[in-house]
């Protein structure tokens, strides 16, 4: 039996069908091997951070308990995005923090610390990021996150204004 890991990811999209494309991926993060969804949360309109000049996200959180090591997490990821029709490489899809029909971030895994090139975690800017932290605060407060607490803890340093509640997806 590998062992079973708490993973905290986050959901964003602001193109497309941003509602259709978060259910559709938290039904995919159930599937994936050795993987179940821990808890959900509702979906959150949240104004654009980084790049103001793009269209409100919708942003969602889940815990996984996984068996997958981060690095095979973060494929399977990667393959989820793409199935909802991401493309990296093109031009706006390749501007920083600009618009996308589907974003999963692994956010936490556990309490590890990770520094590897294309896989950092915690997420490097979790600690900013209120569309990021109101999801999970939701569904995994009392959860630790390296460095700063728990997410809860971080959750009382950022601005939450602009984030609000949507509904279930
Ligand atoms: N994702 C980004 C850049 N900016 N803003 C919000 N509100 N939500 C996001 O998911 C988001 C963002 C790039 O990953
Ligand atoms: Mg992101
Ligand atoms: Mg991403």
């Amino acid at each position: 039996m590998p062992e079973l890991t708490n993973a905290c990811i986050g959901l964003g999209a602001n193109l497309g069908q941003p509602q259709d494309a978060m259910r559709l991926a938290m039904q995919a993060l159930g599937e994936l091997p050795g993987t179940r969804v821990l808890a959900a949360s509702r979906l959150y309109r949240t104004p654009a951070w980084g790049r103001l000049d793009q269209p409100d996200y919708i942003n969602a959180a889940v815990v996984l308990q996984t068996g997958l090591e981060p690095q095979a997490l973060l494929e399977h990821l990667l393959a989820i995005e793409r199935n909802a029709g991401r493309k990296r490489g093109t031009e706006i899809a390749s501007m920083r923090w600009g618009p996308r029909v589907l974003d999963l971030d692994l956010l936490l895994y556990g309490d590890r610390t990770i520094n590897e090139v294309g896989l950092r975690v915690p997420h490097p800017y979790l600690h900013e990021r209120a569309f990021a932290l109101v999801p999970l605060a939701e569904i995994a407060p009392d959860t630790s996150f390296p460095g700063h607490g728990s997410v809860a803890d971080a959750l009382r340093h950022v601005d939450v204004s602009g984030v609000e509640a949507i509904g279930r997806a």
